[in-house]
C-alpha cells in the first residue's frame, strides 16, 4: 500500500508536506478539522479587568527553535510584566499553550538591561579594545554606504560577508533587510552549513537523502524511545514546541524512554528515562556493538534490509566497493581492521558496559515500535558526521522504521506556517564556503579551495573577507571556536577591514565592530512572524507589535538600510515605496490569498497569534512509502535505497585532500579523532573530555546577561565527584578549565549526572577576557577551529582539557 490513510483523507506523505509547506488548499482543509479558535473575548475581558495597564502582543524570537507568542503588560510606555500570551488558566487554544519558558518570560530584563546599545557609535581605539565615540545616524548610515563602494570597487563584491547570526527572526527587518540591501549593491560571499547541523545535513543525503524525521507525535504508538544526544526538555521548552509534543506522546503510550548523553539531561529527569552514560564522539562504536549482538543473536533479517539498503552485507555491496567493504564485514572482523565490534569492544570505547549493550540490542530488535532519534550534540563533533550516520542506519537495520511510532533515528521534523519574508532578491555573487572557515577567508583565503575546504562556485577566493555584516550574531568573538586565536584575526584590521556590528547590547562581538548599531529589541519591533523550525507539528502564525515606544535610538533595521539604500541611490529598489509596516500587511495579505478564511488584517494587527492548528503530517511516521514499497517509492540517493555504504563518499574519500589522519569512510565505521582519549598523547597532558550543551540558562549567549536567568540556571562546568576529588574540587569552588587553546574559569557543579572522565559546559557564556583568561566561562576559549573531514563542520563539543581549582 503507497497510499496512507489520514481522517479517512487518502493521502501522502509527500502531498502532506507540500499542503502544509504551501499553506495551500489542502491545508485549508486540514485546518478546518484541526484548526483552534482565534478568540478575542480573553483579551477584551483581560483590559477591562485592569484600566491601569494595557497589553500588547510580542513574541520571543531567539534561535530556540521555538517561538513563544508573549502578552506584555505596559504602563506608561513601559513594560512591567511578560506573561504567555493566554493565562494558563484560559486555555482557549485548547491543545497547546505556546507557553513561553523562563528565557522568554524574562525579556523585560533584556529590554532594560545596563548593557542595551543606546546610539550608533564608531569605533575610536584599536579594534577589539571596545572604545566608542557615539555618532548620528546619518554619519553612521553614511559611512556604511561607502564602505560598501570602496570595498566591492577595490576588492570585489565577494570580499563582503554576511555572517551566520541567529539572535533575531525577523521576517522584515533584521536579516532579510541586509540581504536584500546586498543584493542590491552586487552580492555578498554565501556560506554554507550552520553551527547548528553541519556534520548531520553534510552526511544525511549520503545515507538516505532528505534530511527528515517522524513527528514525536508518533511516540503515541511507541513501545521504546531511544534519544542519543536529544534534550528537549533544555533545547526545545516552549509549549507549543516539540518537549510538549513529546510528553503528550508519551501521556499515552507510557513507552519506556533510554537517554543515551554523557549528562544525565533534563530530559532524562523529565522523561523518567534509563540513563546511558557515554563517552563523548563513541556513538558509531555503540551502534557498531548494538549490531553485532543483533548478527549473533539472529536479531535481524538480512534478506529485509537488503531490500532496503546498501551495504550492510557483501550482496548489496555496489560494485565499485572493496570485496569487504560491507558495514557487516566491519562489525564481524571480516573488514579491512579485522576487528570484531563485540559489545566488550564497544564497551570498553563507550563505557556502557557490554551486558547492557546487548541487552539493549535486544530490546531494540524486539520492540514493537522503537523509537531512535538523535538531537545535534552527538553531531557537533570531530567524528560528527560517522556518528550522524551510524545512529540512522541504526532503525534501518533493526527494523524501526517507516511504520506507525518509529523513526529514522533523525530528530523529528517541525513544519512550518509559511510566513514570507522581506524578499532578498538573488546574490549575483554566487560563492559560498563552509561557514566554520570564515576565519580563514578572512587570515588565509588562499588554502581555500574546492578540494581542501569544499568551496563552491569558485577555484579559489578572489581576495578573502573584507567587509563582515554581523546582525544579532555574536559568533564573530563568542560563538566561534578558539576564540583566542580568531580575535587575532580580528584585531588586525588590515585583514578584515571593515566590521559593522547590529545588536542590542555590548557584547563580545560589538566591542569588535568598527560601525556599531542599536536595533530594537523583539518588544520594541512590530512583525509578522510564523512558528520557528522546531516546534514540531504545531503550526501558527504570529501578528507583533512593538509594546513600548523604542528607547533611545535604537531602530528597525528595515528603516537603517533604506537610509544606506538612499545613500547608494538604491532607495526606490530597496523599499518598492513600501514602508516596514506595508511589507508586513503585505505578507498578511499574501498568507491570506491561501487562507482565505482569515480576517481582515485591522483585525488581527498586534494581537499575537493569529491562528494555530496541529499538523496532520504527525500522524504518517517518516519513510512510510519507502517502507510500504520501496521500489515505487525510492529515496533520493543515487541508489534510491538507504545507502549503508556510500560510493559517492568512497569518491570524496579518493579526491579531495584532507589533512593528515583525517578520514571520510564509506560506512559509518567509529573513527578517533583528534581531542578525544584516543589521541593518546593529548589525552595524557590533558586527561578529561570536555562536551558542550546548550542550556535553559539561555539561548547561546542571548538572554546570558539577564541576572535573573543567570541566578536560576548558573554557568557552571560540570565534573563527577571521582574527577573532582583528584583535584581537591568541591562544589561550587571557582575553576579553570584549560588546554593548550586558552583557559576559562567558572564555578564546579560537582555532580554524578556526568559519567567519569567527562566534563561539560553550557556554550553561550558572555566572553570576557583578562589577563588572557576568559572570566566570563565562555567555552569557546577553549574550543578548536580544525574542521570535520566530511562537512567543514564545527566540532566544538570536541575538546580535551584539565581542570585545577582556582
Ligand atoms: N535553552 C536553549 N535551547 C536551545 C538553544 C540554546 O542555546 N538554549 N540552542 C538552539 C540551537 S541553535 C540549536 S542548534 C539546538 C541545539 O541542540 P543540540 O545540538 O541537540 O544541543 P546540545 O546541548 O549541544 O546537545 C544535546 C545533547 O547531546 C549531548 N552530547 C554531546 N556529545 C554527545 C555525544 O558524543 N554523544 C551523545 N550521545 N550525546 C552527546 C549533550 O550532553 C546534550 O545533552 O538547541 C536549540 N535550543
Ligand atoms: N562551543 C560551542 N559553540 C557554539 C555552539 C555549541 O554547541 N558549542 N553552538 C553553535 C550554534 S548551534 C549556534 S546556532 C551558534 C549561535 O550563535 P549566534 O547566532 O551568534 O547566537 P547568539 O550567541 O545568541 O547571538 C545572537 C546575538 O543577537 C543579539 N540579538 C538578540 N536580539 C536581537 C535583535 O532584535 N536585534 C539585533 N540586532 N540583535 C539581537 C544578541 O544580543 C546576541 O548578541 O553558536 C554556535 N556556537
Ligand atoms: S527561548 Fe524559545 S521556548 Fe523560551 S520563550 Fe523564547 S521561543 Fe519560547
Ligand atoms: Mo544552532
Amino acid at each position: 500500500m503507497s497510499k496512507l490513510s489520514f481522517l479517512n483523507v487518502e493521502t501522502t506523505r509527500r502531498q502532506l508536506l507540500e499542503y502544509s509547506g504551501k499553506v495551500g488548499a489542502g491545508a485549508a482543509l486540514l485546518s478546518s478539522l484541526t484548526t483552534l479558535p482565534f478568540s478575542k473575548s480573553v483579551l477584551a475581558k483581560e483590559v477591562a479587568a485592569d484600566q491601569e495597564s494595557i497589553f500588547k502582543h510580542s513574541a520571543c524570537l531567539v534561535n530556540c527553535g521555538s517561538r513563544c507568542a508573549l502578552r506584555v503588560r505596559v504602563e506608561n510606555d513601559r513594560i512591567t510584566q511578560v506573561e504567555p500570551e493566554i493565562p494558563a488558566n484560559e486555555d482557549v487554544f485548547g491543545q497547546h499553550q505556546i507557553r513561553p519558558c523562563l528565557r522568554g518570560r524574562s525579556n523585560k530584563f533584556r529590554v532594560y538591561n545596563p548593557d542595551r546599545l543606546k546610539y550608533p557609535m564608531k569605533r575610536v581605539g584599536k579594534r577589539g579594545e571596545g572604545k566608542f565615540k557615539r555618532i548620528s545616524w546619518d554619519e553612521a548610515t553614511k559611512y556604511i554606504a561607502d564602505e560598501i563602494v570602496r570595498i566591492r570597487e577595490k576588492y570585489g563584491n565577494e570580499s563582503i560577508f554576511y555572517q551566520y547570526a541567529t539572535g533575531a527572526y525577523y521576517h522584515t527587518q533584521g536579516r532579510p533587510a541586509w540581504q536584500r540591501l546586498l543584493n542590491l549593491a552586487g552580492g555578498y560571499l554565501q556560506y554554507f552549513n550552520s553551527y547548528s547541523t553541519a556534520q548531520i545535513t553534510t552526511a544525511t543525503p549520503y545515507t538516505y537523502g532528505l534530511y527528515e524525521g517522524s513527528m514525536f507525535s508518533q511516540v503515541a504508538h511507541s513501545d521504546l524511545v531511544v534519544l542519543f544526544g536529544l534534550n528537549v526538555s533544555e533545547t526545545r521548552m516552549s509549549g507549543g514546541g516539540e518537549v510538549e509534543e513529546l510528553r503528550r506522546a508519551l501521556e499515552k503510550s507510557h513507552a519506556r524512554v533510554i537517554v543515551i548523553d554523557p549528562r544525565f539531561t533534563d530530559s532524562a529527569v523529565v522523561e523518567h528515562a534509563e540513563w546511558l552514560p557515554i563517552r563523548p564522539t563513541s556513538d558509531a562504536a555503540l551502534v557498531a556493538g548494538l549490531v553485532h549482538t543483533m548478527i549473533k543473536e539472529e536479531l535481524l533479517d538480512e534478506k529485509q534490509i537488503d531490500q532496503y539498503a546498501v551495504g550492510f552485507s557483501r550482496a548489496s555491496l555496489p560494485s565499485s566497493a572493496k570485496q569487504n567493504a560491507s558495514y557487516k564485514d566491519y562489525v564481524m572482523g571480516t573488514g579491512d581492521d579485522g576487528i570484531e565490534k563485540t559489545a566488550d569492544w564497544a564497551a570498553d570505547i563507550t563505557g556502557i558496559p557490554a551486558t547492557r549493550i546487548t541487552q539493549l540490542a535486544r530490546e531494540i530488535a524486539t520492540a514493537k515500535a522503537a523509537y531512535i532519534c538523535q538531537g545535534w550534540g552527538p553531531q557537533r563533533h570531530g567524528n560528527g558526521e560517522q556518528t550522524a550516520r551510524a545512529i540512522q542506519i541504526l532503525p534501518i537495520i533493526a527494523n524501526q522504521f517507516g511504520r506507525l511510532g518509529t523513526n529514522n533515528g533523525n530528530w523529528p521534523e517541525g513544519v512550518n506556517y509559511k510566513v514570507p519574508y522581506l524578499p532578498t532578491g538573488t546574490n549575483p555573487v554566487q560563492v559560498k564556503i563552509p561557514v566554520y572557515t570564515w576565519t580563514d577567508a578572512i587570515a588565509h583565503p588562499e588554502i581555500i579551495t574546492p578540494q581542501t575546504h569544499h568551496l563552491q562556485g569558485a577555484e579559489k577566493l578572489s581576495s578573502g573577507i573584507k567587509m563582515i555584516f554581523n546582525q544579532a550574531g555574536n559568533v564573530l568573538a563568542n560563538q566561534h571556536g578558539e576564540l583566542n586565536r580568531t580575535r587575532k584575526i580580528l584585531e588586525d584590521d588590515t585583514l578584515c577591514e571593515t566590521i559593522v556590528v547590529i545588536d542590542n547590547h555590548m557584547t563580545a562581538t560589538a566591542k569588535f565592530a568598527d560601525i556599531l548599531l542599536p536595533e530594537t529589541t523583539y518588544l520594541e519591533a512590530s512583525d509578522l512572524v510564523g512558528n520557528s523550525y522546531a516546534t514540531g507539528s504545531h503550526q501558527y502564525m504570529i501578528s507583533m507589535e512593538n509594546t513600548i515606544t523604542p528607547l533611545w535610538e535604537c531602530r528597525s533595521t528595515y528603516d537603517v538600510c533604506v537610509d544606506i539604500a538612499r545613500h547608494l541611490g538604491l532607495e526606490k529598489a530597496f523599499t518598492e515605496g513600501r514602508t516596514q509596516a506595508q511589507w508586513v500587511e503585505l505578507n498578511y495579505e499574501q498568507v491570506r490569498k491561501e487562507r482565505p478564511h482569515l480576517p481582515d488584517f485591522s483585525e488581527v494587527k498586534g494581537t499575537g497569534v493569529v491562528e494555530q492548528f496541529l499538523s496532520p503530517m504527525a500522524e504518517v511516521p517518516v519513510m512510510a512509502e519507502f517502507y510500504d514499497d520501496p521500489k515505487a517509492h525510492p529515496l533520493t540517493t543515487p541508489s534510491g535505497k538507504v545507502e549503508i555504504y556510500s560510493a559517492a563518499l568512497q569518491t570524496l574519500q579518493d579526491t579531495w585532500t584532507l589533512p593528515k589522519g583525517d578520514r571520510i569512510s564509506a560506512i559509518p565505521e567509529f573513527l578517533t579523532v583528534p581531542d578525544t582519549p584516543w589521541d593518546k598523547k593529548l589525552n595524557k597532558k590533558y586527561p578529561l573530555q570536555l562536551s558542550g550543551f546548550h542550556t535553559k540558562g539561555h539561548a547561546h549567549s542571548t538572554y546570558a546577561s539577564v541576572g535573573v536567568l543567570k541566578e536560576a540556571v548558573p554557568n557552571q562546568v560540570w565534573i563527577n565527584p571521582i574527577d573532582a576529588r583528584e583535584r581537591g574540587i568541591a562544589n561550587n569552588d571557582m575553576v579553570k578549565v584549560f588546554n593548550d587553546r586558552g583557559t576559562v574559569m567558572i564555578e564546579a557543579k560537582v555532580t554524578h549526572r556526568i559519567l567519569p572522565g567527562v566534563a561539560a559546559m553550557p556554550e553561550g557564556a558572555w566572553s570576557v577576557v583578562k589577563n588572557g583568561i576568559d572570566i566570563g566561562g565562555c567555552i569557546n576559549s577553549i574550543t578548536s577551529h580544525r574542521i570535520t573531514p566530511l562537512a567543514k563542520g564545527n566540532p566544538q563539543h570536541t575538546n580535551l582539557v584539565e581542570i585545577k581549582r582556582a
